[in-house]
């Protein structure tokens, strides 16, 4: 017998069982009445409001961390998949009238700028191949071409409104919307896209203007963009009214 063996009699070891049994009824007994007390707590925006706490602080915590220099990973083009994934098609009903088409830019109230796409495609393009990340679980390395949308902001003046905290963008419908810190705007892989694996978009991945913002989640993409605004509160957002985190960051 080797020295680190130690005799248990049947009454220790018994006794041992017992403990270890109570112990863990205790921890499902707390489990079960966690879950049942969170259920009882009253909901914010779609989710129980200690849970809505815990997202916004990680929210906020995340937002403070914030660098323009830490670029999403990106990808050789090679990489990118042939064949997108069409995902959501809240606000892309109505085929948009390309003829007469114009991104409503609402620079404060009763004061819009109509932009076309000739003009938007007029500004300096630039490409972002990364993994697009869905919340559902899939990702899918892409291709995507358009302006920046720091670019953008540099060429129409709008240095003022992002100085608010928040962007908001919605569908022409007002269908899908979405509240965008300006942090996360303004990096330099955020891009007001026009183009998929170099042609023009497809009308199921946002036809004719859609946002593509890396360092976010694929909620945050809004497809067909119809208006742009800005705010120092958040706007409202489409999957935070349904319980998803408000920040969605990556
Ligand atoms: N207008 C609109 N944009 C949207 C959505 C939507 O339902 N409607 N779904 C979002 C979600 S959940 C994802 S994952 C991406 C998917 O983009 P894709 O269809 O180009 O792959 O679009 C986002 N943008
Ligand atoms: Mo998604």
């Amino acid at each position: 017998m080797d020295e680190k063996t130690t005799i248990v009699s049947e009454k220790q070891f018994r006794k041992k069982t017992i403990i270890s049994f109570l112990v863990f009824l205790a921890f499902l007994v707390s489990v079960v009445a966690g879950w049942q007390w969170l259920q009882r707590q009253p909901k914010d925006s779609g989710t129980p409001k200690p849970l809505r706490t815990v997202l916004d602080a990680n929210g906020f915590v995340f937002l403070h961390f914030f660098s323009k220099e830490k670029f999403t990973k990106t990808y050789p083009k090679s990489m990118a998949s042939p064949v997108v994934r069409v995902n959501g098609k809240l606000g892309l009903n109505t085929d948009p009238d390309t003829a007469n088409w114009k991104l409503q830019v609402i620079r404060s109230a009763g004061d819009t700028l109509f932009i076309t796409m000739q003009e938007i495609k007029s500004l300096p393009r630039t490409e972002v191949i990364f993994d697009f990340k869905c919340i559902e679980g899939w990702s899918q390395v892409s291709h995507w071409g358009g302006v920046r949308f720091s670019d953008f902001v540099k060429k129409y003046g709008l240095h003022e409104q992002v100085k608010l905290q928040f962007t908001g963008l919605a569908t022409p419908d007002k269908e899908y919307y979405v509240g965008i810190d300006n942090k996360s705007m303004m990096h330099p892989q955020t891009i007001l896209c026009y183009e998929m694996n170099g042609k023009p978009l497809p009308s199921d991945n946002g036809y004719p203007l859609r946002l593509i913002i890396p360092v976010k989640y694929g909620i945050k993409h809004l497809k067909r963009i119809g208006t742009i605004s800005f705010s120092s509160q958040r706007p409202p957002d489409y999957w935070y009214e349904r319980g998803y985190d408000y920040y969605s960051g990556l």
